[in-house]
């Protein structure tokens, strides 16, 4: 029989693992995408994991409303091009957020680790300066593993949960906007 202690430490790993999943949540406490336009930029190294989160982030968006003809949705070389393509996007056209996919998986070299930060420090510079939520929907793994279970496996589908947060950020942008409520993403 499994000793107390056993018991315990197999629980926090179910919930750890839980709790690692994102990608499962309430539908029902996500605002419409109905009135919203998003831009969706999509890096082309490591396609077979990129096309997997936009997969999940386009369904996300569409089913909770999105219009396909208010997404638009640009292809770039690197995961090192998302920030200025996302700001030559909102720089012509008008977005509630901008949702950025891209997987950076850790070679021989330490080039990962430049290529994230700049993407990371890129968007969020982005996202201050224009008012538009860039949200960071970049893979960083270890291994192509690591991006699979991230990419519709194990650990959910990033791509999903990139779109569950711009349907916050959008709405947290109008509600501000309009005034009134206090409490807001409660
Ligand atoms: N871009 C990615 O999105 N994922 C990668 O794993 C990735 N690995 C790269 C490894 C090296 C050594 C270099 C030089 C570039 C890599 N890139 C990767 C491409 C990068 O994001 C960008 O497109 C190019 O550096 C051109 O600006």
């Amino acid at each position: 029989m499994a000793k107390p202690d056993d018991l315990i430490l197999q629980l926090l790993k179910i919930m750890a693992s839980a709790l690692k999943n994102l990608s499962q949540y309430d539908e029902s406490t996500i605002p419409s995408a109905a009135d919203r336009s998003f831009g969706i930029v999509v890096a082309e190294w490591n396609t077979a994991i990129t096309h997997a989160l936009f997969q999940g982030c386009w369904d996300t968006l569409v089913q909770h409303g999105a219009k396909e003809e208010n997404l638009t949705v640009i292809q770039v070389p690197g995961s090192f091009e998302l920030p200025a393509a996302a700001k030559l996007l909102l720089a012509n056209r008008t977005m509630d957020a901008v949702i950025c996919l891209g997987c950076v998986i850790q070679g021989e070299t330490s080039h990962n680790e430049y290529i994230n930060h700049a993407v990371a420090h890129g968007l969020t510079t982005l996202s201050i300066a224009s008012n538009v939520p860039c949200i960071f929907g970049v893979l960083t793994p270890n291994d192509e593993q690591q991006a699979l279970d991230r990419a519709g496996g194990r650990h959910g589908n990033k791509g999903v949960e990139a779109a569950v947060t711009a349907l916050r950020m959008a709405d947290l942008k109008h509600s501000l906007k309009q005034g009134g409520k206090t409490r807001i993403g409660f």
